[in-house]
């Protein structure tokens, strides 16, 4: 008897389980199933939620959505927040098509729609204009993520988010991961910032009275240094980088309000808090 009541007890709860897994199947499958077909010739940009100060606490979303726009290519935004095949934000799709990371997208897009942003400017030029990209995206960028997710002890941009502890949590053990693996990890707090410091300072120096980094008309590499310099200016609130951009090198925040006020007159409606 006490048998049988034990495997009636394990077959509800297996039926339960089974039954509970299926529904959670299907909800997940019909939340990712889109909703309507994307337009034709439309890129559709997959992105996060709004930022806090600036449209994306992303600066690869930034540089892509503000590259878009000053190539007047159509879009229409996904704020699905769903990763690209190689596990990161943003990638496109396009007529079917899907292209992860930031940099191989315009790539993809200048070819498509024949677009050259930096058609009036000498090979030397673009040289280095594509050196200053390297420093923003693969120098600065390290300092604003264990800004945000480690040196900021009340996580400022991640809480007013809304992100609760235990993802702070996971995002502070990651960029810790990663920084250690990729070798910046290994410096302390201050010598990250000494780092990043000099790294603003070269661009502030270079950039200097100019409107834009190569001169009185914008390049495709504005949109990664601008993507990469917002989130310093706007999105990093107390910090010595903030600092930096905001009084010794204000050149660089001049910079980036001349981007926003040109690329972005929507900016208020795509940020949580306006500043
Ligand atoms: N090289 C990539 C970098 C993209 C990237 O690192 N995106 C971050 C957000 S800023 C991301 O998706 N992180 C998630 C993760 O690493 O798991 C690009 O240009 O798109």
């Amino acid at each position: 008897m006490a048998e049988t009541t034990g495997s009636c007890v394990s077959l509800y709860i297996a039926t339960g389980v089974v039954t509970v897994t299926v529904l959670l199947l299907y909800i997940r499958r019909a939340k990712s199933s889109p909703a309507e077909p994307h337009p034709r010739d439309t890129v559709m940009l997959h992105q996060l939620g709004k930022g806090v100060h600036a449209p994306s606490i992303s600066p690869f979303v930034l540089k892509l959505e503000t590259y878009l726009r000053m190539s007047n290519i159509p879009y229409k935004n996904l704020f699905d927040k769903k990763m690209s095949s190689k596990g990161k934000t943003p990638w496109i799709e396009y007529n079917g098509e899907q292209v992860p990371d930031s940099e191989f997208c315009i790539e993809y897009l200048n070819a498509k729609f024949n677009v050259d942003l930096n058609s009036k400017f000498s090979q030397s030029d673009r040289a280095i204009g594509r050196a200053f990209r390297k420093l923003a995206e693969e120098d600065v960028y390290w300092y604003i993520g264990l800004s945000r997710c480690v040196y900021d002890r009340h996580r400022t941009i991640f809480s007013r988010l809304g992100l609760r502890w235990l993802i702070r949590k996971i995002l502070e053990r990651k960029a810790l991961t990663s920084a250690w693996h990729h070798g910046i990890g290994r410096h302390s707090e201050t010598e990250v910032t000494h780092i990043a410091v000099g790294d603003l300072k070269a661009l502030s120096d270079f950039i200097g009275d100019k409107r834009f980094l190569l001169g009185d008309t914008p390049c495709q590499e504005d949109c990664a240094v601008f993507g990469i310099l917002a989130q310093v200016v706007w999105q990093m609130p107390g910090s010595d980088g903030e600092r930096a951009v905001n009084e010794k090198y204000a050149n660089l925040r001049r910079y980036c309000v001349r981007i926003k006020d040109k690329y972005w007159p929507d900016w208020d409606d795509r940020v949580l808090e306006s500043v």
